[in-house]
C-alpha cells in the first residue's frame, strides 16, 4: 500500500484552511480516505495506529470516488513529525567528506567505524519540500549537493511502518570549512525533500534488493547519474532506530534520513533551475526543481 498526502488543485493555496487529504496511490489514481475519524492529522492517524493496514481498510470503505493523480497537487508526506538524518552511513560519503575536509577529516573515518552512528536533527515540516516544490541552495554557498536517501517513517513507539524517498540538500563548503557549521550546511529553508508517497513496510522488496538511483538534470540534458544500493550501508536501519530513540521522544514520530551512498563528483554544484529526480525501488521517483534564494 502507497499512502499520499494531496490537496484536489481546484481547493488553491489558502493559508487559512488546510485542505490536505490522504488517500491510496493506485496506479494513476488516487483513492482519497474518507473516514472523518482520521481527524486533523490524518496520515499520522494512520501510521500511528497500531494496524495502519486496517484503518486503511476501514477508511476507505466510505471513501469517495477516485481522482486522477494529474489533478491533484501531491504535498510532503509529513504532519507534526521533525526529520532527522543519519551521516556517514555508506563508504562513499565518508571519503567524499573527507576529502572535502581537510582539518576534520579523521573524525568522518572514525564515525564510520564507530559504535556510535552520526545523527543529527535535519528538518521541521515547514522546512521540507513536497514533489515538484523547489528545493534550495543557500545564497551563501558555492557548493552544494543533493543527497538521496532512504527515509524511514517511525511511529511514536518508533515501530518502522513506512519508507519514503528523502533528499537532505547539503552545503558541502560549509560543512567543510568547520565541522561546527554542519547545522547551517544542513537545517535551511527548504533543505530538504520528502515523497511522493510513503509506502507501507509491509509492502516494501526486501532490503538487499532496493536500489536508489539519482539524476540531475540542466537545460534539459543529465549532467549527473549514480545508483547506489541499501546493501551498501555500513549499519542496519534497526542499529540507527535504536539510536535515534535513546534520549529523545517522538509524540508526533518521527523521519529519519538514512544517510546518502551517492555523492557527484568535487566539481558539482546544484545551479537554480537543475531538476532532481531521486528514485528508490519500491516507493518511486522523487522529483524538485532547485531554486535559490528566498523561499516562495
Ligand atoms: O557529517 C556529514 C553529514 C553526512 C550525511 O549527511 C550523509 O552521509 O548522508
Ligand atoms: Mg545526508
Amino acid at each position: 500500500m502507497r499512502l499520499i498526502k494531496f490537496r484536489d488543485r481546484e481547493s488553491g493555496s489558502s493559508l487559512t484552511a488546510d485542505h490536505s487529504r490522504v488517500g491510496l496511490l493506485e496506479g494513476d489514481e488516487v483513492v482519497p480516505l474518507g473516514s472523518p475519524d482520521l481527524g486533523p492529522s490524518p496520515l499520522s492517524r494512520i501510521l500511528h495506529a497500531e494496524d495502519p493496514e486496517k484503518v486503511i481498510r476501514d477508511s476507505r470503505r466510505g471513501s469517495i470516488a477516485p481522482v486522477p493523480l494529474a489533478k491533484v497537487d501531491i504535498l510532503p508526506p509529513l504532519d507534526h513529525q521533525e526529520v532527522w538524518g543519519a551521516g556517514v552511513t555508506y563508504e562513499r560519503s565518508k571519503v567524499a567528506r573527507e576529502e572535502e575536509s581537510e582539518s576534520a577529516a579523521r573524525f568522518y573515518d572514525r564515525v564510520y567505524t564507530a559504535e556510535r552512528p552520526e545523527l543529527f536533527f535535519k528538518a521541521t515540516p515547514n522546512r521540507v519540500a513536497g514533489p515538484g516544490q523547489p528545493i534550495r541552495v543557500r545564497r551563501d554557498s558555492r557548493w552544494s549537493v543533493p543527497e538521496p536517501e532512504l527515509a524511514l517513517v517511525l511511529s511514536p513507539s518508533l515501530k518502522l511502518v513506512g519508507f519514503t524517498v528523502g533528499d537532505d540538500v547539503s552545503a558541502r563548503d560549509i560543512e567543510g570549512e568547520n565541522p561546527l557549521y554542519l547545522p547551517q550546511a544542513k537545517v535551511y529553508d527548504a533543505s530538504c525533500a520528502l515523497g511522493p508517497v510513503i509506502t507501507l513496510a509491509s509492502a516494501m522488496p526486501p532490503r538487499a534488493s532496493i536500489g536508489i538511483r539519482m539524476e540531475i538534470e540542466r537545460g534539459g540534458e543529465v549532467v549527473f547519474r549514480g545508483e547506489t544500493s541499501l546493501a551498501r550501508m555500513a549499519r542496519t536501519l534497526e542499529n540507527l532506530i535504536d539510536w535515534l530513540g535513546r534520549e529523545d521522544r517522538f509524540p508526533n514520530g518521527v523521519i529519519l534520513l538514512t544517510g546518502t551512498g551517492i555523492v557527484p563528483p568535487d566539481d558539482f554544484s546544484l545551479e537554480a533551475g537543475d531538476r532532481v529526480a531521486i528514485e528508490i525501488d519500491g516507493i518511486g521517483t522523487l522529483v524538485n526543481p532547485v531554486a535559490r534564494g528566498a523561499p516562495a
